[in-house]
């Protein structure tokens, strides 16, 4: 089953939105496979946004990203790497459709909320940085039949 990770960054923990988020998820009928509140280091900061290191916005996005808690999950389903991009928005919140979080509670391509891993080969690599494999747990939610034909 594919996996994805989804992190609340630092603003959506401090504007209260950890709730609003995680019930997204579980209304679209993923599954919660891995959910912890954490502060980050610099490093895994650095290891996670290692594909940005070269841009102008690097060291600002690393400084905002240890500043505060954040909420780091990994989601499951059927396409949910893909879905939980939709369910995101595009990454500039004044462009991101109504109805994705960026698009209802976002203004600013700094301050966006959440990440979600843009393919399925980066989920992989993040949720080996951000996880262990014994705090991810595989189950079967019972309301599967009523999610899938
Ligand atoms: P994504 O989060 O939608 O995948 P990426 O292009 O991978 O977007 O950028 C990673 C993160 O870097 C964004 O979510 C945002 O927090 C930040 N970022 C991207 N572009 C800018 C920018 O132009 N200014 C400030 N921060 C940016
Ligand atoms: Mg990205």
């Amino acid at each position: 089953m594919e996996r994805t990770f989804v992190m609340i960054k630092p603003d959506g923990v401090q504007r209260g939105l950890v709730g609003e988020v995680i019930r997204r998820f579980e209304a679209k009928g993923f599954t919660l496979t891995g959910l912890k509140l954490m502060s980050v280091s610099q490093e895994l900061a650095e290891q996670h946004y290692d594909v940005h290191k070269e841009k102008p916005f690097f060291k600002g996005l690393v400084d905002f990203i240890t500043s505060s808690p954040v909420v780091a999950m990994v989601w499951e389903g059927d396409g949910v790497v893909a879905g939980a991009r939709k369910v995101i928005g595009a990454t500039n919140p004044l462009t991101a459709e109504p109805g994705t979080i960026r698009g209802d509670f976002g203004l600013n391509i700094g301050r966006n909320l959440i990440h979600g891993s843009d393919a399925v080969e980066t989920a992989s690599r993040e949720i080996s940085l951000w996880f262990s494999e014994k705090e991810l747990v595989t189950w079967k939610p019972t309301m599967m039949p009523w999610l899938h034909e």
